[in-house]
């Protein structure tokens, strides 16, 4: 079994990609930073005595993503799950002050990026007659929050294109399902309020928050359900929050 996860260099797709090696799945895994693309793949490769494939790209890039799954060497074509993963929020501002650069990036990334991968991988697996593809949307992606537009715009998006894509594939035989998560600890932050590390660890002050592997092991339950069963939809949050805005801290 293969599984591809975009976003492996850090956070939620790291954790997934290396429960899924636990798992006996050759990985590939994708990411822009090659130093830490080679890096993982050497450990997965030790500690599970399974394949990898790292594949760096910028997922905004569509020549750079159609050249990677092109191509892709023989034994890695056979992808039985794509977990897209790779995204980011950059910023956090009102619409009237909002940084049309983050707006871009967010776009480029979360929505188009996705397409580009989704559109490749599943003519793949269109061939292969089989295949699941995972979406990682978030919260944001179910509701508004103040100063979340671009990104809630953005993983709202991605709720609608798992819905559409469901229909689309069913017809082939592959499957769609969407995990959407509160708040997880990962470089998400420290990405969003442009490396301020003291930002973002505030954003996780007196609670816990979700982990990365919190939130690979329910993409890695949702992938080994049997053949019949497909989980459409998964939000999945830290039990100290309610919803996008209610939190519970301790002092
Ligand atoms: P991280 O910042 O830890 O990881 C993001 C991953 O996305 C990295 O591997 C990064 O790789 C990759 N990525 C970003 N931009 C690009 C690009 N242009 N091309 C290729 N890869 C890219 O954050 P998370 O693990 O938290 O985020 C993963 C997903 O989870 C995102 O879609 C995020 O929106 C979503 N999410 C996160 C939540 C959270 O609270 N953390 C909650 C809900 C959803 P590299 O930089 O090497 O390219
Ligand atoms: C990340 C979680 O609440 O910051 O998707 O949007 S949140």
């Amino acid at each position: 079994m293969i599984a591809l996860v975009t976003g492996a260099t850090s956070g939620i797709g790291k954790s997934t990609a290396e429960i899924f090696a636990g798992n006996g799945y050759d990985v590939i895994i994708t990411g822009r930073r090659e130093e830490r693309l080679s890096e993982f793949k050497k450990n997965l490769e030790s500690k599970y005595k399974i394949k990898v494939l790292a594949l760096c790209f910028d997922i905004r890039q569509v020549a750079e993503v159609e050249k990677a799954i092109n191509s892709l060497p023989a034994d890695f074509k056979k992808i039985d799950v794509l977990v897209n993963n790779a995204g980011l929020a950059a910023g956090l501002s009102s619409i009237q002050d909002g940084n049309i650069d983050h707006w871009e990036r967010m776009i480029d990334t979360n929505i188009k990026g996705l397409l580009y991968i989704t559109k490749s991988v599943s003519k793949v697996m269109i061939e292969n007659k089989k295949g699941h593809i995972i979406n990682v949307g978030s919260i944001a992606g179910k509701e508004a929050y103040a100063n979340g537009n671009v990104y809630c715009g953005t993983k709202h998006a991605v709720d609608a294109l798992s819905k559409s894509m469901r229909i689309d594939l069913l017809q082939h035989g592959i499957k769609v399902s969407a995990v959407n998560p509160g708040m997880v600890e990962t470089e998400f932050s420290v990405v969003r309020f442009d490396g301020d590390e003291s930002r973002a660890k505030k954003v996780y002050e007196g609670l816990q928050p979700l982990s990365p592997d919190d939130v690979a092991e329910t993409i890695y339950w949702m992938a080994s359900r049997p053949a019949h069963v497909n989980i459409n939809d998964v939000i999945i949050m830290p039990s100290a929050q309610a919803n996008s805005t209610t939190v519970k801290r301790h002092a």
